[in-house]
């Protein structure tokens, strides 16, 4: 990884404040997109980047076993962004490990040259809205300035660090690592004692790697999750030919799906088939690794607790399988709640690891851990001595990273006191008060329920196809009507409420942060529908956003025209259910 890529924005340094057409947060999959995007529509960009380089996750989630989730053959960019990028690179495992994702980024910001627009260790620490100029004035830790007409947050959702206050977590003597910062040069664990604290998709990946390493490693459970096997392996030449050949129907089938993958939804219920027959399908499924299990075998898992509970029991069943020690193979059963209302972790020899002499399975559900001690972690009454702990304890998902660039919108508004109850967006990628600040894969989109490059493509796409409208009828200024706003807000929470979701505690819902408002952070009405209400949004001249020329007084909320529009979301939210494979109508 060459961390020797800083571009310099000279007038940034020399004091002064330099001035762009837009600034972008963060060189992942969205800022890289973004960026492209922008500089086709002849505009002046700077991205800033906390990190040395580009990447976003896959430049700071380096720990043992990170991969992706997503089939790599669909977790990249597609031909809009570039074709020929599309036709050269190739994937060598079904799942790609970070290392090779990271050069896949890298070769993408080679390949359009994208690097001289980015500034990297440039944390942005406040974004303030000048109405006057109707430009957004953004600050840097390091003390450089600029300011832009318009600003898009491009921060990922799982890029704030969550370590849990453990009393005397600071007096710990030994190694201390969270998986989302994880040291560049990599961590030998090799003879060590070892704490890992969680078990969601990260120490799932993590673990088995860091046993085959260590003396021995203690695995602090709070709730088992339903792992799926991934089953990952060298990526056959002929599938991975086979899809670069069939590409646009994928992609377009990606981008009308429920999740952002070109699979093969068949709307059906578990609990109308007779148990032999479903028995056959999940083992379908479970055979061919990966989301598979959740996404082509029965369609009304999020809604249908019955159902659910038949996919739930089969995984339960599974594990007990893998699991030599009964009681063991008991804890890592989930029951507390149903399959899919979770993020389900893909696991490359997870249970199996539990088989291992050096690994112990603790439960931090019914002893909880009690505190961080100079020698490790006390839990029970007992003191297990370590000499490293890895917390792979999660992120302040989807707002943290936005709250913590202290963005103020008009009138002094700060976006935390403004979202104090929960986020409150028009499609997710806009906010009243906020004017010309979007916000790429944001709360109340699909976001984390999509595989990500679809989710990031479809947002990137607007936002510049707005701009461009913008741009194109000397407008300058976009904002959501409150109508608008509200009206989308109430179809998100309406079809949120209509799964099984906000039962269960998750970061999907806020339960890991403490004091968080519990609300569905990702909007779960579809990929594809939420596209086309975006696309029905704009061929409506943006309906739903107030436009104008900056020297405009701060928009009217309500308007009898906004009226009809919220009253078609609200309509969609029935069709959105159904279309992404859900079956209880609103
Ligand atoms: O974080 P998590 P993650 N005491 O929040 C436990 C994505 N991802 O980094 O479940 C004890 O899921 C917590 O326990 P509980 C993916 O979207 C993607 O693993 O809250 N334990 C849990 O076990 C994923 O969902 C990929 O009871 C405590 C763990 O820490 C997301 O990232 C790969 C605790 C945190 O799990 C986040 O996954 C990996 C406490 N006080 C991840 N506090 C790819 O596809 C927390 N925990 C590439």
């Amino acid at each position: 990884m060459s961390e020797n890529q800083t571009t310099t924005a000279p007038q940034a340094r020399s004091g002064q404040s330099a001035d762009f057409d837009a600034i972008v947060v963060g060189a992942g999959f969205s800022g890289l997109y973004m960026l492209h995007s922008l500089r086709q529509l002849g505009m002046s960009v700077r991205v800033y980047e906390q990190g040395g380089g580009v990447g976003g996750t896959w430049y700071w989630n380096r720990y043992p076993g990170a991969r992706c989730d997503s089939e790599s053959v669909y977790y990249m960019f597609s031909d809009h962004m570039s074709e020929e990028i599309l036709g050269e690179w190739n994937w060598s495992e079904r799942y790609a490990a970070q290392p090779e994702i990271l050069r896949y980024l890298e070769f993408v910001a080679d390949k359009m040259d994208l690097r001289r627009d980015i500034e990297f260790n440039a944390r942005v620490i406040s974004a303030d809205y000048d109405a006057e100029r109707a430009s957004w004035d953004v600050r840097l830790a390091d003390g450089g300035a600029a300011s832009a007409r318009f600003l898009v947050t491009a921060v990922g959702c799982l890029s704030s660090t969550n370590t849990p206050k453990f009393p005397g977590i600071d007096t710990f003597a030994g190694e201390s690592y969270h998986t989302g910062a994880w040291p560049h040069e990599g961590v030998d664990f090799t003879g060590k004692r070892v704490a890992v604290i969680g078990t969601g998709a990260t120490a799932v990946q993590a673990v088995p790697e860091i046993a085959k390493q260590a003396a021995h490693v203690w695995v602090f459970q709070r709730t088992p999750n339903y792992d799926i096997p991934g089953r990952n392996r060298p990526l056959a030449a002929e599938y991975a030919a086979d899809v670069k050949t069939a590409y646009r129907d994928l992609w377009q089938k990606a981008r009308e799906s429920g999740f952002g993958l070109p699979y093969q939804v068949i709307e059906r219920s578990a609990v109308d088939y007779p148990p032999e027959d479903r028995q056959r399908i999940f083992e379908a499924a479970w055979a061919k690794g990966g989301f598979y299990m959740g996404l082509e075998t029965f369609s009304d898992f999020l809604v249908n607790k019955e159902s659910n509970d038949t996919v739930s029991e089969f995984v339960r069943g599974k594990i007990r399988e893998v699991v030599e020690d009964p009681a063991v193979g008991e804890l890592l059963a989930p029951k507390d709640h149903p399959f899919f209302t979770k993020r389900p972790p893909l696991e490359n020899g997870y249970y199996e690891t539990f088989n291992r002499d050096n690994v112990t399975l603790l439960d931090a559900r019914n002893t909880p851990i009690e505190e961080i001690t100079s020698r490790g972690v006390r839990t029970g009454g007992h003191e297990y001595e370590v000499d490293a702990i890895v917390y792979a304890t999660g992120f302040d998902a989807m707002t943290g990273t936005l709250f913590g660039m202290g963005i103020t919108g008009r009138d002094g508004l700060r976006l935390q006191d403004k979202w104090q109850d929960g986020p409150r967006t028009y499609l997710g990628l806009t906010t009243r008060g906020f004017p010309n600040l979007f916000i790429i894969t944001g709360p109340q989109s699909p976001s984390v329920l999509s595989n990500m490059p679809v989710a990031i493509e479809q947002n990137v796409e607007w936002i510049a196809g707005l701009i461009g409208y913008m741009r194109a009828h000397d407008l300058d200024v976009a904002e959501p009507a409150q109508e608008a706003e509200d009206k989308w807000v109430e179809h998100h929470n309406e079809v949120a409420g209509a799964t099984l979701l906000l039962g269960t505690d998750s970061w999907w819902v806020g339960a890991n942060i403490p004091g968080k408002p519990r609300t569905l952070y990702p909007y779960v009405g579809g990929v594809g529908p939420f596209r086309a209400v975006c696309q029905e949004v704009a061929e409506k001249g943006y309906e739903g956003l107030v436009l104008s020329g900056h020297e405009a007084p701060a928009p009217a909320g309500v308007s009898g025209q906004r009226h009809t529009i919220a009253g078609r979301h609200r309509r969609r939210a029935s069709a959105t259910v159904r279309g992404a494979g859900f079956r209880r109508d609103l």
